[in-house]
């Protein structure tokens, strides 16, 4: 279905519920720059600010914590030279003072212990729990090799402990973000032009002539400067085209919105590459130069016409053309966005890999309004003696994977179960900064590797699920009382942040950064932490860095002039890519010797058998992953997910708006918690959809226990992408029950 903007305001007419949170995702971020500014003014006359990166989500935007003279956070706001935030912060940001103010947060070690039979948990003071850590540390070592504890992480607490891990000699380290997250579109792009996609991702939003979104949910998505600059690209009348099942809020700021039927995106990209060779659109000059393999990619898609993909994607062959048309008008000022969660259907870095390919074709990477040629600037190592040489370590787990570039989470979690033929056994486990029974699918396997773990410690703000499964538990303190390494991030000119505390850490919690000290000391490692305070560390690399910490905490941000070139490709220049040929690789020689497509194929992917709905999910603005979903401030805004369901099935099943309904996967898997539905147009009739990081089942989180369902534990199908070991998470089918399930069965 094409819509133009016109259109969709005479369907908001006809009752598509729920445009009104549509609109207001984009003007969250606030539009009045002159009223920011008096605001802004008026609190930095007040209060005393310091400087900080948020960690409520990966895009780190750098802001400034303002507090009062008891100490308490005032407000947090953007910071105005920050290339990740221009200023402004998202609902989240803003309402990251919510945890450091959540009463539920841990507050001091526990250990777990039993009395009268029961398993529970005891306070401890920090210097019983390091050493019971230390103990195990050793014991592993000994019995097994370093390699035999494991690193899951993410975000900053994540990099603290890699360095222990990596002191310790285990490179046994994986983060959720790299398989259940971009390691696909990173593989994909890197087979086509030599690089990685990153974060921030490199699209020229800002001078964008068209975006195109294939599942990419921004405006729901609230990564910051893309929200911003695609607003500003929108009202720019910058054609913007989204391939989404679902009526996403950046689908209803659309000049098409194609309705793609799940799980066949790729057969609509071969359709799209069929109309711009055959209609001569592609940027010829652009191929001749840079790509190889045009002539094999040529043939390869000559039959995949419009047609063709109308059968598998439902979306008409004039749509498609005229799309297609659309970007090559644009062209080379045009983004086919690859994504950020890309693991869906298990064949994802091809579906990433014809992402790239499209971009090629149309000449965008390298160019104004497409993909700009990002640089960043490199944070001197503080001195400590070399890591040792672990025997094994995160890519033997990953063998099979011929490409994956980071560690995977789930190989490493199969590794702690016991076999006879286990070359990398997995015996403890610490967990840092990532809620692993939320992030990583397929809970009987992760409960079955638990089970059989030595020894689990967890590093973490708040009493979230996996804490339930630790022997030990500390309390990190949250991001606004600690120092944390300097963010340094590609961007168009580099630049750097600092994290300075806000306020003393509450309660008994301590910094990551400490907590890895004291473990390594424990441990006689103290050479990797030769320094007393963090600020140490700091201090020492901001002035190799031709700044200092005092500078640092003024101006919060830092921006360097680009030292790598020109932020696009120059006409007449030479290019070389960093992959095998130099040239941008259509047809992949690489995939081809490892047994693997080297053009994208469609493949069919089962679909949902009859009474059942294909499990879709999602982002809310207001929400991060299940990180907030107890954050006081947060919470407020939106305390629950909800289930969209289209009103044809609605009428099947006789289900109403607000109804709370439970559901039950192909596996017969039973959610454990209830859901309120939804019943809306933006859905497609064959799935339903919900904001992921809902249904927590701590009691200890006291807004969030029990509100909504966890679309965690409904996946239990999972689609394996064989070439970087991905996890792709849509191919699961639920039914939806109306009567309470667990009647006669307490939770
Ligand atoms: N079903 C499903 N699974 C998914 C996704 C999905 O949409 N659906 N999304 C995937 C994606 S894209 C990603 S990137 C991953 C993200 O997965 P995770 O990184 O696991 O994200 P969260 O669920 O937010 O878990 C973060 C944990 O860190 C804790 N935390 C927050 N701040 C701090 C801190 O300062 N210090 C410490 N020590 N801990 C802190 C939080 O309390 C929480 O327990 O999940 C992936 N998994
Ligand atoms: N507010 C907020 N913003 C966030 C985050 C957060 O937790 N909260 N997390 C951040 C992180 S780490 C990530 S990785 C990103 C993830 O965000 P994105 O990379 O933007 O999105 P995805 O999760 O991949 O996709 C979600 C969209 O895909 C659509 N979809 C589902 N199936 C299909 C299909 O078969 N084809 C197509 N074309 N579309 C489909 C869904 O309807 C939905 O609109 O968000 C980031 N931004
Ligand atoms: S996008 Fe929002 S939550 Fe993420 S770092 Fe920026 S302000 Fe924080
Ligand atoms: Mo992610």
């Amino acid at each position: 279905m094409v819509t133009s903007r016109r259109k969709f305001i005479k369907i908001s007419a006809l009752g598509l519920g729920g445009i009104a949170t549509a609109s207001s995702a984009f003007q969250m971020f606030g539009t009045n720059s002159y009223l920011d500014t008096i605001a802004k003014q008026d609190i930095a006359n007040k209060f005393k600010r310091s400087a900080t990166y948020c960690e409520v989500c990966f895009w780190k935007c750098a802001a400034w914590a303002f507090s009062d003279e008891e100490g308490k956070i005032k407000k947090i706001i953007g910071n105005d030279e920050d290339p990740h935030c221009y200023g402004r912060l998202c609902p989240r940001g803003t309402g990251g003072v919510g945890m450091y103010a959540d009463e539920d947060r841990l507050k001091t070690p526990l250990i777990r212990t039993t009395v009268d039979g029961e398993e529970t948990f005891r306070e401890a003071s920090w210097d019983e729990a390091l050493d019971l850590i230390a103990t195990k540390f050793k014991h592993i070592k000994d019995a097994y090799g370093a390699e035999s504890f494991a690193l899951l992480k993410h975000g900053s607490p994540g990099s603290h402990l890699e360095h222990l891990f990596k002191a310790y000699g285990s490179e046994t380290i994986a983060e959720p973000a790299y398989a259940q997250c971009r390691g696909p579109r990173e593989a994909g792009f890197n087979l086509t032009f030599g690089s990685w996609v990153g974060s921030p991702e490199p699209t020229d939003i800002r001078d964008t002539k068209c975006l195109v979104l294939i599942g990419s949910h921004i405006g729901e998505n609230m990564h910051n400067t893309q929200v911003q600059e695609m607003s500003d690209a929108i009202d720019n009348n910058a054609t913007i085209i989204t391939v989404d099942p679902r009526f996403s809020t950046a689908a209803s700021k659309s000049n098409h919105w194609l309705a793609i039927k799940p799980a066949t995106d790729i057969a609509l990209m071969l359709a799209w590459m069929h109309v711009l060779i055959e209609e001569d659109l592609y940027d010829k000059e652009y191929i001749a130069k840079y790509a190889t393999g045009f002539n094999e990619l040529k043939d390869h898609v000559l039959n995949f016409t419009p047609e063709w993909a109308y059968g598998i994607t439902t979306i008409k062959p004039e749509a498609i053309r005229k799309t297609a048309r659309a970007m090559a008008h644009a062209a080379p000022s045009v983004i086919i966005h690859p994504g950020r969660h890309v693991t869906w259907y298990g064949d994802d870095t091809q579906r990433a890999r014809a992402m790239a390919i499209l971009n090629a074709l149309l000449g965008s990477w390298g160019r104004r309004g497409g993909f700009y040629f990002k640089e960043k600037i490199s944070v001197p190592k503080f001195p400590h003696p070399k890591y040792p040489q672990p025997k094994w370590d995160w890519t033997d787990i990953g063998e099979q994977y011929p490409l994956a570039e980071m560690g995977i989470t789930t190989e490493v979690m199969k590794r702690a179960i016991p076999s006879k033929d286990n070359k990398y056994p997995v015996k403890a486990l610490m967990v840092a900064g990532t809620n692993i029974t939320k992030s990583i699918p397929n809970k009987k396997l992760l409960e079955q590797a638990m089970d059989a773990l030595d020894f689990i410690v967890v590093l973490d703000t708040m009493p979230m699920d996996v804490t339930g499964y630790a022997d030990v538990v500390l309390p990190e303190c949250t991001y606004l009382e600690r120092y944390d390494g300097i963010r340094s991030s590609p961007n168009r000119e580099p630049s750097i942040a600092v994290r300075v505390p806000a306020l003393k850490p509450k309660y008994d919690s301590k910094p990551g950064w400490w907590v890895a000290k004291q473990i390594g000391e424990r441990l006689g490692l103290g050479d990797y932490f030769n320094y007393n305070d963090f600020e140490e560390v700091i201090e020492w690399q901001l002035s190799k860095m031709g700044t200092s910490l005092e500078e640092m905490k003024k101006i919060g941000v830092k921006k360097f002039p680009r030292k790598s070139g020109p932020l696009y490709l120059v006409e007449g220049e030479k290019h070389e890519f960093s992959t095998p040929s130099g040239k941008i690789e259509l047809y992949s020689k690489e995939l081809k010797s490892l047994g693997f497509d080297p053009l994208p194929v469609f493949t069919k992917h089962p679909e949902p058998p009859q009474g059942f709905y294909r499990l879709n999910y999602g982002r809310s603005p207001m929400h991060t992953f299940s990180r907030t979903a107890n954050n006081p401030n947060l919470n407020d805004l939106k305390s629950e997910n909800n289930l969209w369901v289209n009103p044809k099935v609605a009428r099947i099943i006789g289900l109403k708006t607000g109804q709370s309904v439970w559901l039950r996967n192909q596996d017969k898997i039973t959610s454990t918690f209830s859901i309120k539905v939804r019943v809306t147009e933006r859905i497609r009739w064959d799935s339903v959809y919900m904001v992921h990081g809902f249904g927590h089942n701590n009691k200890k989180l006291t807004r969030a226990f029990g509100k909504g369902i966890n679309d965690t534990e409904m996946i239990s199908n999972v689609a394996i992408d064989p070439i970087m070991g991905g996890t792709g998470m849509r191919g699961n089918f639920v039914e939806i029950l109306t009567e309470d399930p667990h009647k006669n069965t307490e939770i």
